[in-house]
């Protein structure tokens, strides 16, 4: 740590995305003074990042959206069903002026290191430029798809065209017109960017590993009517966003794939396929709980992906195998497959020929080599664990985040660590994250953490810390409710698979958004049951 003094505030919120300033506007709210530590030059999380061309979201716009005011509900008016990465970004700079939120917003301000004082009990925070926060609380808003991953390929360095990563797309405007590019990936990001990118390229390599599930993205300009429409029943239509498993409102089906004729099931697949998006994963009960099912809905979907590629051979490069359809995080995609009848686009398969590395000229991989001028990265993140386990965050008795999670990550309810007092995590590893309507989830933590503070303030408690046994259980629960489903068998970052070495352990929760909000309520209706409060060890000392 530095010789800087450090500024007090009661709470320290890491990042100003989505998450951090809900955090900053609720606990404000709450008369609490609150520092957001933010590593970029501006705010908005991964929506300040992530600007590359086609980035947009594939949740609805009406969900992908604050719930915690109806006046900046009924006045912020989308402009499609899935929004993109610029309408996105405005909203949440709209939302920042409307709520007053940049006073308390520090930019360039990355945490490096946050050490719990045993003594005070508070956190002790220092940032990359050597500045300190001294914050009762500590809330870690870093999102769970914000550590980019740059796949370490010999030759980067020699290599004098351009190269980029999805995750850290420049603000200038990137030219492809008549030039070379290689794109790598061909996850959400890759598949958002690559029919937009043939577009102005001269010639379109792109690199694919493993071919992913996708479904069209059914994106729609929003007209008045249905505008209004929404407004009018906006409570409602929250309400049964909570109330659905994955935030999304989607209700799913009670009918398993398997009772269904398979007249039916086509009916009803090809409805979901035109219709759903992304709640196509939901439409029977158990397409994620059982092969069987699943591979109804995965045959249906190759069908439909092989229908629209020409070539029979770049055809069978693109259908997914070997993994249940949604288990891996499927896209949804807007003209993606026909992107490959064109003249100017090429796929190469790097599972058959991997990448041996990067060279004067372009990509060499071990059955060809590939003149390029540009390199995109559109290879992910660290996900849920990269951005909490970056800065060096010391607990009790000097054990570091890293230490306590080399085996994976160990959450009370995905919340608090044990070990960790006064330390927060939103929509993390534990918790539906990832598997649900992020935003959603997000706003819960949020809401409950406040909830809790309240609990404090009333009864006169200043450290809160997640207990040794209910953490055990509640890892050992996610783990099992894990297991009654097809997730753990795919590859994926769901189970840490997309970083050599990284533990393999299911990291979100599958028990759905109503189901883990059900639990949080129970927890606090047991007098926050799995949670240890005392008062601050200074003040211990003072009233002895
Ligand atoms: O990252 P990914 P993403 N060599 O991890 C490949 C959200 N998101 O940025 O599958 C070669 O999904 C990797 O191959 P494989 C959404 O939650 C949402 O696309 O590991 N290839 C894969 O093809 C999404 O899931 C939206 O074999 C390598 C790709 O790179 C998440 O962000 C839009 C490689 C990475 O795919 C991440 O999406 C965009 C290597 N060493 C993103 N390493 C929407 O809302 C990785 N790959 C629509």
């Amino acid at each position: 740590m530095t010789d800087a003094v450090a500024d007090r505030v009661d709470v320290v919120v890491v990042g100003a995305g989505f998450a951090g300033l809900r955090n900053l506007h609720t606990l404000r709210g709450r008369g609490m003074s609150v520092a957001v530590l933010e590593a970029g030059s501006d705010i908005g999380g991964v929506w300040f990042w992530n600007r590359y061309p086609g980035a947009r979201c594939d949740v609805e716009s009406y969900d992908y959206s604050y719930s915690f005011s109806e006046d900046l509900e009924q006045e912020w008016r989308w402009s499609e069903r899935y929004a993109t990465q610029p309408e996105i970004l405005r909203y949440i700079n709209h939302v920042a002026d409307r709520f007053d939120l940049r006073r308390d917003v520090h930019l360039h301000q990355r945490m490096t290191e946050a050490t719990w004082d045993e003594q005070t009990s508070r956190w002790e925070v220092l940032t990359e430029s050597g500045d300190r926060w001294s914050a009762r609380f500590l809330v870690m808003a870093t999102g769970q798809l914000s550590t980019t991953k740059l796949p370490e390929l010999p030759g980067q360095e020699r290599f004098p065209g351009e190269i980029y990563h999805t995750g850290q797309w420049p603000h200038e405007p990137v030219d492809f017109r008549g030039k070379r590019v290689g794109i790598i990936g061909t996850g959400s990001s890759g598949m958002q960017m690559i029919p937009l990118v043939a577009q102005e390229a001269g010639h379109l390599t792109v690199f694919q590993r493993t071919a992913n599930f996708s479904v069209p993205a059914t994106n729609a300009f929003l007209s008045d009517e249905r505008d209004a429409e929404v407004k009018a029943t906006y409570r409602d239509r929250r309400e049964k966003a909570q109330n659905s498993p994955s935030g999304l409102g989607f209700v799913p089906s009670k009918q398993s794939a398997l009772d269904a004729t398979p007249e039916e099931r086509r009916e009803h697949y090809e409805y979901a396929w035109t219709r759903m998006g992304f709640g196509f994963a939901l439409a029977y009960y158990d397409l994620l709980r059982d092969q069987r099912a699943n591979d109804t809905a995965a045959d249906f979907i190759r069908e439909k992906i092989g229908e629209q590629i020409e070539d029979p051979a770049v055809r069978e490069k693109l259908l997914p195998r070997g993994f249940p359809f949604a288990a891996k995080r499927p896209s949804v995609d807007s003209g993606y497959f026909p992107t490959f009848n064109r003249d100017n686009v090429t796929l190469a398969d790097i599972k058959e020929h991997p990448i041996a590395g990067i060279t004067e000229t372009g990509i060499q991989t071990t059955g060809a080599s590939y003149e390029l001028d540009m390199i995109v990265f559109a290879t992910g993140f660290d996900a849920l664990t990269g951005s909490l386990l970056r800065p060096t965050i010391t607990g009790r008795g000097g054990q570091t985040l890293r230490q306590k999670w080399s085996a994976g990550p160990v959450t009370q309810l995905g919340l608090q660590v044990n070990g960790f007092p006064n330390m927060f995590i939103i929509a993390g590893p534990g918790s539906p994250s990832l598997l649900s309507n992020v935003l959603l989830s997000t706003e819960q933590h949020v809401d409950w953490i406040a909830q809790l503070f309240d609990h404090m303030r009333e009864n006169d408690l200043d450290v809160v810390e997640a207990a040794a046994e209910a953490e055990q259980k509640w890892v050992a629960h996610v783990n099992e409710r894990a297991q009654e489903t097809l997730y753990p068998s795919a590859p994926s970052y769901y189970n840490g698979d997309e970083i050599p070495g990284k533990p393999r352990v299911f990291m979100p929760y599958v028990g759905g958004v109503r189901g883990y909000r059900r639990i949080l309520e129970q927890v606090v209706a047991d007098g926050y049951e799995g949670f240890e409060f005392s008062r601050a060890a200074e003040r211990s000392e003072a009233h002895a």
